[in-house]
């Protein structure tokens, strides 16, 4: 393990649906430390290119559309083996699928709309936190 932190979004359907304070209650209240927070809106670009490894995949225009139909929060959190322990707690990605107890399962509707994105390695934490706070010194040499 790298790095000790992890990137995050709660997706426009959760901030829709009232959930974002509750959300974030669970993630503090897991243990993680809020680095890095701000609430923004993605261009249309800016999710293609944040999503620019799904591109070939069926569902990339869904994709696209979807993360940038409303505000997003966007966040660097810090725990022990946070990548590990965050993907824990979103759950599975098909919340129909999720733990009992994950955010994914309380608070997450379809495959699509699944409340809450999490990193799925310490590389791409590096990538995604950077692509949203990479101009602060805390990213240089990462
Ligand atoms: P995760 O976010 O759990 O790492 P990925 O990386 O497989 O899941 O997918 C990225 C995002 O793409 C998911 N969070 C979900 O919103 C969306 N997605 C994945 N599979 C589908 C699908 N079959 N149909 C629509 N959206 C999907």
């Amino acid at each position: 393990m790298k790095n000790n932190f992890t990137f995050t979004m709660i997706k426009p359907d959760a901030i829709e649906d009232g959930y974002m304070g509750l959300i974030i209650d669970k993630i503090i209240n897991s243990g993680f430390r809020f680095k890095f927070l701000k609430m923004t809106t993605l261009s249309i670009d800016d999710a293609k290119k944040f999503y620019q490894i799904h591109k070939e995949r069926p569902f990339f225009n869904e994709l696209v559309s979807f993360i940038t139909r409303g505000p997003i929060l966007v966040a660097v959190i810090e725990k022990k083996n946070a990548v590990n322990e965050f993907r824990k707690l979103i759950g599975s990605t098909n919340p129909l699928n999720a733990d009992k107890g994950t955010i994914r399962k309380l608070y997450a509707k379809s495959l699509g709309e699944n409340a809450i994105h999490g990193s799925d390695s310490d590389d791409n934490a590096i990538v995604e936190s950077k692509f949203h706070f990479g101009d602060s010194d805390f990213f240089n040499g990462l």
